[in-house]
Parts: structure tokens; C-alpha cells; sequence
């Protein structure tokens, strides 16, 4: 029986495929951790992580904060992205250099050029915290890809098809890796499995993921 490794240390090496325009680019974001993990302390400090309601009622299992232009939010009336932050009625944070640099590379790396996000949402998953089966489709702008970034404790990626019956690949994502996907895959189902609790060395029992999104 072999195991699965936790926290591997991925040779950064091609990027690997999941659909036609979709890739996982392993282990892209780890030459910039430290950086990443204090900007987002310093979002936080301003639009702290908050568990939001979705139309049917339900509290979201998953935290959130954004900083840029544009924050995605959901409650009662819908899901929507805002210029502020409804908690603070202040503007969201700014989008730290950093982010912007990363998403553009990454983008670029995944052959999608001169990315120009306007929005970034950050979630926060604690152990058992899970994210079903969805397609983003509140952004104005389809034809951009979407970059996103995972940090922290791994988790199982679920990608699925056009239809929410189409049975979704399952693949993990790892403390640095990015996923980037665009065009013929933009408009895909996906989720993130129930969060098992496997600590990280360096953030603990969290998850935190990133995506940049252009959405005005
Ligand atoms: C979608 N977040 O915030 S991002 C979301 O890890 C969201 O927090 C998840 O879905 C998270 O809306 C997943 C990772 C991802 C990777 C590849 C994709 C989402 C994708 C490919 C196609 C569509
Ligand atoms: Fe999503």
C-alpha cells in the first residue's frame, strides 16, 4: 500500500494539464511565500476573513476577505462583486504588487498573456471546511482566465465538466502550487473536498487560497 505525500517538494518543472487550456503549475508561488503570507496579513488587518451566507441561507463553511477593486460577496439577495467591503463600508484593500506580478507570470506561464485581474478573493478553510460542486460565472468577462493560488494544508481539487452531473477529476493541491485555467475550460464545474486535517509546518491547520479574477 503506498501512501499519498502530504507536502512534497515539487520539481518546479512543466506545467501539468488537467483540461485543454487548464494546467497546475506545482509549487509556482514557493520563491514568493513570505511575501504572499504578509501581504495577506495585512489585508486581513483591514477586511478581516468572515463566513458570508449564500442565497439558500447557508453559511459558508469557507472564510473570506478580497482586496483589489472588486470583492466578491454573497448573502441573502445574491452573490455579487463589490468595490467595498459591506463589514467595514470601506474600500477593499488594495492589490498588493506582489499578487498582481504573481498572477501575470502565472497567467503568462500557462500561456494566457497581459493578465490584468481586478479582483482577488481569498479564502480560508479550516479542517472539514469544503467548497461544492460551482462555476464562476458572476465576473463580466469570461474571455480572462483565472489564476488561482493554494497555500497551506493540502487539499483535493475537484474539476468537472460543462454540466454539474459530469464527473469531476480529482486532483491535490499543494502549499505553493497554482492553477490557471481560461478559455474552453473557464466556464467548468469545480469544488474543493472536505478538508482533511493534515497540519502544515508553517501555516497549521489552514488552507488559504487565492483567485485572481477579472471581473468588471
Ligand atoms: C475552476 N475556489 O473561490 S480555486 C472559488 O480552492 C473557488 O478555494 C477553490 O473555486 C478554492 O470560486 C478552487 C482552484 C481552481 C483550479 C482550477 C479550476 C478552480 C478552477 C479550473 C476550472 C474552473
Ligand atoms: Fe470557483
Amino acid at each position: 500500500m503506498t501512501t499519498l505525500d502530504l507536502f512534497p517538494d515539487p520539481a518546479p518543472g512543466l506545467p501539468e494539464p488537467i483540461g485543454p487550456r487548464a494546467v497546475v503549475l506545482r509549487g509556482f508561488a514557493l520563491p514568493c511565500v513570505e511575501g504572499l503570507l504578509s501581504a495577506i496579513a495585512a489585508i486581513e488587518a483591514i477586511s478581516p476573513f468572515r463566513h458570508m451566507t449564500t442565497p439558500g441561507g447557508f453559511t459558508m463553511s469557507v472564510a473570506l476577505t478580497n482586496c483589489g477593486p472588486l470583492g466578491w460577496t454573497t448573502d441573502r439577495h445574491g452573490y455579487r462583486y463589490r468595490g467595498t467591503d459591506p463589514a467595514t463600508g470601506k474600500p477593499w484593500p488594495a492589490m498588493p504588487a506582489l499578487f498582481g506580478q504573481l498572477a501575470r507570470d502565472a497567467a503568462s506561464a500557462a500561456g494566457f498573456e497581459h493578465f490584468d485581474p481586478d479582483a482577488c478573493l481569498i479564502n480560508r478553510y479550516v479542517p472539514g471546511a469544503r467548497m461544492s460542486l460551482h462555476q464562476d460565472k458572476n465576473e463580466q468577462d469570461f474571455g480572462a482566465p483565472i489564476v488561482s493560488v493554494s497555500l497551506g494544508m493540502p487539499a483535493i481539487f475537484l474539476f468537472g465538466g460543462l454540466r454539474r452531473s459530469d464527473r469531476p477529476l480529482k486532483t491535490p493541491l499543494y502549499h505553493g502550487d497554482i492553477a490557471v485555467w481560461g478559455a474552453e475550460d473557464r466556464m467548468r464545474y469545480h469544488g474543493i473536498m472536505p478538508l482533511k486535517d493534515n497540519p502544515h509546518p508553517a501555516l497549521g491547520r489552514q488552507r488559504i487560497n487565492f483567485t485572481f479574477r477579472k471581473a468588471g
